[in-house]
């Protein structure tokens, strides 16, 4: 049988062609290297693809407050004091900016939040693991923000306009507490013996888990396809791990420092660090929910949502009554 002329179409086949239509201009526009702004047509699974990452990605930099406010009260000084302290403000204001910028796909944050404090929402891996020294502020610093820089350095050229201009102010911050991180670091491994000794059991507990940051082997890797399909992904999980590898190695050469893994060897023809096997089980029960401090982050974060119940109420009440005086004097 011969189809029907596109005239003749049914409404819901002409809808569906137009739908094929669109997608094929997105993707053009996507082959272009044009950025995708929030009114522009976008293919449901690109949005939803988006909301997921973005919020996890805001959920990671909210509940990344939480290792290290731990330390604020413990800091050796009141330099250190003060710029731990910024550091902490700043991912706040890192979970804010992506917050809104999830909401530009048109999902309210509060929804967002309600999926992290239920537990069904995902955020980072790292944030489950216990900050048991002051050397930890170093090492988080350097290796984790390290690690989100080389990831964000990337995603500020991702296809969705929100996000990227989002990661360009962010990842000026996270070059900000890379720094100071590192600077905590080298003096400790200038120290005295125990200071060595404190910071290098720092670097050999956070080492491992700053690699998986980077998320499950290109293999084990469901989301990537799509998302390099539509270069919300640039590089892949390997590619980017790989690359804090090489970056990583020479600052910890650099420190006098070693990294746990006894297989690591610099390949001379492909110049990169060679590093041993990762632990994916480990990775893996911390994603599920039962790494080491999971249960502890999300009592900390109910916690501070219920604690600062008032702080919204009073914030709403605000803004009413300045809506309604606007009302009034107009
Ligand atoms: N932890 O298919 P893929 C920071 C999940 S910010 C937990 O490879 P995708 C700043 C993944 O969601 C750190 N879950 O996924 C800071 C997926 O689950 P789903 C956060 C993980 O999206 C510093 C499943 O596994 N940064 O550190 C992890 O293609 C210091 C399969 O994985 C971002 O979020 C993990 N590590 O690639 C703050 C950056 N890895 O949703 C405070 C943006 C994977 O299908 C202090 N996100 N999963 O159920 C990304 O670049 C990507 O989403 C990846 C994962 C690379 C994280």
């Amino acid at each position: 049988m011969m189809p029907n002329p596109p005239e003749l179409a049914s409404g819901a086949s002409a809808e569906a062609a137009r739908d094929v239509a669109r997608e094929a201009a997105f993707d053009a526009r996507i082959a272009a290297g044009e950025s995708i702004e929030p009114k522009d047509w976008m293919p449901e699974r690109y949005r939803k693809q988006l909301i997921r990452m973005m919020s996890q990605h805001a959920h990671s930099e909210v509940v990344g407050m939480l290792p290290e406010g731990n330390w604020i009260t413990r800091a050796p000084s009141l330099r250190r004091k003060m710029s731990l302290i910024a550091k902490v403000q700043d991912e706040g204001g890192h979970g804010l900016y992506i917050y809104c910028g999830t909401e530009t796909l048109g999902v309210d944050r509060h929804d967002l939040v309600e999926q992290l404090l239920n537990g069904t929402a995902k955020y980072s891996s790292i944030f489950n693991y216990p900050t048991l020294s002051w050397a930890d502020m170093g090492v988080i610093g350097w290796l984790v923000d390290g690690a989100a820089i080389v990831n964000q350095t990337i995603l500020a050229k991702t296809s969705y306009g929100p996000y990227a201009r989002a990661m360009i102010r962010i990842c000026k911050e996270e070059n900000f507490h890379k720094r100071q991180g590192y600077e905590i670091v080298a003096t400790l491994a200038k120290g005295t013996p125990a200071q060595r000794a404190m910071v290098q059991d720092s670097v050999n507990r956070f080492w491992w888990p700053s690699l998986m940051m980077f998320g499950p082997s290109d293999t084990n890797s469901p989301n990537s396809g799509e998302l390099r399909r539509w270069k919300v992904k640039r590089k892949t999980n390997d590619e980017l791990r790989q690359r804090f590898v090489n970056l990583t190695i020479p600052q910890v050469q650099a420190v006098g420092l070693t990294v746990p893994d006894p297989d690591l060897a610099y390949n001379a023809t492909t110049e990169d660090w060679e590093f041993g096997a990762i632990d994916w089980a480990e990775f893996n029960e911390v994603v599920r929910g039962n790494g080491p401090c999971n249960r502890e982050r999300i009592a900390a974060r109910r916690a501070a949502h219920d604690n600062g119940q008032w702080v919204r109420a009073a914030a709403t009440a605000h803004a009413e009554k300045q809506a309604q005086n606007k009302t009034e004097a107009a």
